[in-house]
């Protein structure tokens, strides 16, 4: 039996999953509870602690997100139980908009505009081309693969930086301590979308921020983690980066009176970069799931000495 705890289109996600799985018992939460023995596969966003526990028998859970950290953070999903995440479910062509939206913002100098308004300066500023623009993409995963390429089609120079060394063409791949600064000494954008695990938090701290050439921007749309925030703060105060754009957050929801709410170098948004798509999300489900019963891999596994 397959039970959902979706507190987003739980309903919608429900029907999905019964018509893409004729053959599966398909149960919402709390009506699971009662049946909680018969449960061998969840499907789970943002559960609250201790939910998995109620599931003795739990085989598989199906994370209804990319991200992974917060499950493997979590003591109620026993070592044994496979997760599985999606891959791309919609989410990368929205990576792809939102990563654009930021660039556009410091290509097409959005930020100084702004500025200029406010103090009703008339100043027209030299046009920059894409082919002059270097974007930096960290973590060259399903997301940022898919964002490197769509950028490098609109004539932007594209760098990368992954854990183990890629080959996307036209890209300038690094990986390594070393391959990472040398990146960021040579970045305008800088987009983060790497995972959040113990080898990623505050990968961009004050040192590696203060490799970014002065006027470059940053936009993190992985995980908050990634970025020291004082250090971050510290950064923008200085007027060494032109702008952030924040999708993510050490604690979400941002606390109230954090300085970055009020941040005139802070562009927010909470949490929405790229959103699941119900039914790519189930397609895969449902596909991963036929693929367990068959004694098959599954896509999407999560390793968890790695954490991502
Ligand atoms: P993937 O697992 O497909 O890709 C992760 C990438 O990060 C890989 O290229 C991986 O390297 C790289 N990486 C991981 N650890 C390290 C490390 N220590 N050093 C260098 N590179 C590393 O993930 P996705 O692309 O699907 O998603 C990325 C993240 O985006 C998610 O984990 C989530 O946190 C975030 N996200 C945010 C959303 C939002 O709305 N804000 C929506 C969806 C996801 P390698 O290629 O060598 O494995
Ligand atoms: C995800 C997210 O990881 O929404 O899917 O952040």
């Amino acid at each position: 039996m397959l039970c959902l705890y979706s507190p987003d289109q739980p309903d919608l996600y429900l029907r999905l999953l019964r018509e893409a799985l004729p053959e599966c018992e398909i149960l919402g939460w709390p009506e699971a509870a009662d049946a909680a023995e018969a449960v061998t596969h969840v499907a789970a966003w943002g559960a609250p602690p201790g939910f998995f526990a109620y599931f003795p028998n739990l085989q598989v859970v199906f994370n209804l997100g990319a991200g992974v950290d917060s499950l493997l953070l979590r003591d109620d999903i026993a070592t044994s139980v496979k997760i599985i995440r999606l891959l791309d479910a919609g989410m990368a062509r929205q990576m792809t908009e939102y990563c654009l939206y930021g660039l556009l913002h410091y290509q097409r100098e959005m930020d100084n505009y702004r500025r200029q308004q406010r103090a009703e300066q008339w100043i027209q500023r030299d046009a920059r081309q894409a082919n002059n623009v270097r974007v930096s993409i960290l973590g060259l995963g399903e997301l940022g693969q898919r964002v490197a390429t769509d950028l490098l089609r609109m004539g932007y120079v594209v760098q990368g930086w992954s854990r183990r060394t890629r080959q996307i063409e036209g890209v300038d791949c690094r990986h390594g301590d070393a391959g990472l600064d040398q990146l960021l000494a040579d970045t305008n954008v800088l987009f983060c979308l790497l995972p959040a695990t113990p080898d990623t938090r505050h990968l961009l701290d004050s040192r590696r921020l203060a490799l970014l050439p002065e006027g470059a921007a940053i936009i993190n749309a992985g995980r908050g983690s990634l970025v020291d925030e004082e250090a971050l703060l510290a950064r923008l105060d200085q007027e060494c980066l032109r702008f952030a754009m924040l999708d993510v957050f050490a604690e979400e929801p941002l606390p109230a009176g954090h300085p970055f709410w009020k941040h005139p170098r802070v562009i927010m948004t909470p949490h929405v970069a790229a959103d699941t798509v119900p039914a790519e999300a189930v397609a895969q489900v449902a596909a991963n799931l036929r693929k367990h019963a068959a004694g098959v891999a599954m896509d999407g596994h999560i390793d968890r000495l790695r954490g991502y």
